[in-house]
């Protein structure tokens, strides 16, 4: 069995039910048992600007599915909910994206893999709701626990918890 911790985001119209439904989706997975979920947080869109703001968490899961078929799990359920990598701008507006953050503390590089993920320390949408989780965990390629590298993060988009921001569209 393995522990991983997923960051799931979204941002199209109906988000908030889109991060809801993913978030069954993995639970009721076979060989996936959800064990924890941070706060749902809405960030200021980090890459491209000029967008809606995204939901986003961390959920932690144990599964004995290895580290692949996770990725393929989270792509299926990516696109059951309707998301349609052809038709998207990288970093841009998205149904919902499920990125697989750490597994276990295992190195993963293969050529459609790459754990840790490969930006994960350059996102505080990413590095706020680990925070919650995982305060001590110790990246296993950077060396640095996650506040850390959310205190050495240079560019820090806005996080704030669901519903803090005086207005939303859910
Ligand atoms: N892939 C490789 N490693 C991983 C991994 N650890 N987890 C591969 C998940 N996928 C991984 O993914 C494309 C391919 O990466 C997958 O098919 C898989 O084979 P992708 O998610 O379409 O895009 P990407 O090129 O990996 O980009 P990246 O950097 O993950 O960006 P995203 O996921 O496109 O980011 N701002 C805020 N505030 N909140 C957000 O959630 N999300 C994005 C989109 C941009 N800005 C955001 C947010
Ligand atoms: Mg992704």
């Amino acid at each position: 069995m393995a522990i991983a911790y997923l960051c799931l985001g979204a941002n199209s119209k109906n988000r908030l039910t889109t991060v809801q439904q993913a978030v069954s989706l993995l639970s009721l997975a076979e060989n996936i048992k959800l064990i924890r979920a941070s706060a749902l947080y809405e960030t200021e869109p980090w890459g491209v600007k000029d967008q809606n703001w995204f939901l986003n968490m961390v959920v932690e899961i144990k599964t004995d599915l290895s580290a692949q078929d996770l990725l393929l799990k989270c792509l299926s359920i990516e696109k059951m909910l309707g998301r349609d990598r052809s038709r998207e701008q990288r970093w841009g507006e998205r149904p919902v994206d499920i990125d697989i953050i750490f597994y276990d503390n295992q190195i993963i590089n293969t050529g459609i893999l790459t754990v840790p993920h490969p930006r994960m320390h350059e996102r505080a949408f990413v590095l706020v709701p680990l925070l919650e989780l995982i305060p001590d965990f110790v990246h296993p390629v950077l060396k640095k626990s996650v506040p850390d590298l959310y205190d050495e993060l240079d560019d820090v988009e806005e996080v704030c918890l669901y519903g803090t921001r005086g207005y939303s569209d859910d």
